[in-house]
């Protein structure tokens, strides 16, 4: 029955993690994931999780069904996480937000619904941007193209270049932008060009759909959700997916939700109907325990401010670990200049390492990073920094 079954590729992403799980290097530091993990290398239960866990535990639950479009208080906080509490679109009742799988599950849920809604649709994409982007899309049915993005002479966006490919795609092209903290290169676009390419897809009749997932790692919360503003105060409809894997560190439970910004609440119910059609057809409902810990931290004002102060940790621990990595490299004898490294912004660094010097990283040093010189910075600590710059020095 599956003789003709060929062996499909590894994700270049995942399947990295196999190949260090296996490394019996005693200096391995793994690079190539895009985890946060702490100043002694582990990932972090954060105590906000912890406490609502405790609270949820005191008075344990029956599990039944949840709703199709999952959590009623879950849906209403990332609805005010993404939009603002007493927004106009929160109030008015025109956002349709569903609990999804991850900010993968958010993505899909949007894709589906967009592939019924405008099957002849084309996708873009950055270039580059995350892999799973482009496999996503194109299995939710869509023919993928990219936009303009990054600039490896310059190090940093090819703006003029991004507004070209926006301004010459056809109207409904559903363009795939990263909210914040851009992965893989690290490059964001500036708030002014942002109201450029919010002008793009309202005078081209473009769809927008934001991928936020790592809101809290570039700015703040707010800082690196006020994109979303832009879209809404152009009087647009558009898509947000949302993951909380990073900024919960709940990677393995799986929460995340896609919002879709309708006209009105009656159109928006019946997006939702839609919605919920896509859901049902593929896992009925979502699973509890993860959205049930998220909405007890987004809802209760105190855990609330710590996870805000967590999550402030995180991206201030990692701001530090670009200006160590600079700063030992430096010493570590690289001669170029290596400053673009505190520019980028969240997890990730595009190192503009070649595809042999990561190989060589990986196979001499341990130390893994992807193909294309992406490295997580998140994964870099106080113990292995030292080690990582005289990595990179040497196969400089
Ligand atoms: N979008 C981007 C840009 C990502 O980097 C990730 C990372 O995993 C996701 C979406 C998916 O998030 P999740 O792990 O919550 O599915
Ligand atoms: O880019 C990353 O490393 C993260 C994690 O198929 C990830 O977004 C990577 C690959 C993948 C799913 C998640």
């Amino acid at each position: 029955m599956f003789t003709a079954v060929e062996m499909a590729p590894r994700d270049p992403i995942l399947g990295l993690n196999e190949q260090y799980n296996a490394d019996t290097n005693p200096n391995k530091v793994n690079l190539g994931v895009g985890v946060y993990f702490d100043d002694n290398g582990k990932l972090p239960l954060l105590q906000c999780v912890q406490a609502a866990e405790k609270t949820m535990m005191a008075t344990p639950t029956a599990r039944g069904y949840l709703p199709i479009d999952g959590i009623v208080a879950y849906d209403a906080a990332v609805k005010s996480l993404v939009f603002g509490a007493d927004s106009e679109p929160v109030t008015s009742g025109r956002v349709a937000t569903v609990q999804g799988i991850g900010g993968t599950g958010g993505l899909k849920i949007g894709a589906d619904f967009l592939k019924r809604l405008s099957p002849n649709a084309t996708v873009l994409i950055s270039d580059p941007s995350w892999e799973n982007h482009r496999a996503l899309f194109t299995n939710a049915g869509f023919k993928v193209d990219t936009y303009a993005y990054y600039d490896a002479e310059k190090r940093g966006v090819n703006f003029e270049g991004m507004l070209a490919s926006l301004n010459a795609a056809a109207a409904g092209t559903v363009v795939v932008l990263h909210a914040c903290c851009h992965n893989p290169t690290g490059y964001d676009i500036t708030a002014a060009q942002w109201d450029q390419v919010v002008a793009v897809v309202k005078a081209k009749n473009l769809t927008a759909f934001l991928d936020m997932a790592y809101q809290g790692f570039g700015h703040g919360i707010a800082e690196d959700g006020a994109v979303i503003q832009k879209f809404v105060d152009a009087g647009l409809c558009f898509f947000v997916s949302t993951s909380f894997s990073k900024s919960f560190s709940l990677y393995g439970e799986r929460v995340g939700a896609l919002s879709v910004l309708c006209a009105d609440k009656e159109e928006c119910s019946r997006v939702l109907s839609q919605l919920k059609i896509v859901i049902r057809t593929n896992y009925s409902n979502p699973p509890i325990h993860g959205g049930a810990v998220v909405a007890a931290v987004l809802n209760n004002p105190e855990l609330r401010a710590l996870w805000e102060k967590e999550l402030g940790e995180m991206r201030v621990r990692i701001k530090a670990m670009r200006q160590k990595l600079v700063d030992g490299l430096k010493a570590a004898g690289v001669k170029q200049d290596m400053s673009f490294i505190t520019t980028q912004i969240g997890m990730f660094s595009y190192s503009g390492l070649s595809k042999d010097q990561m190989v060589r990283l990986r196979s001499e040093f341990g130390v893994y990073g992807t193909d294309t010189g992406r490295m997580c910075v998140a994964a870099l600590n106080s113990k292995n920094i030292d080690y990582v710059c005289q990595a990179i020095a040497k196969v400089m």
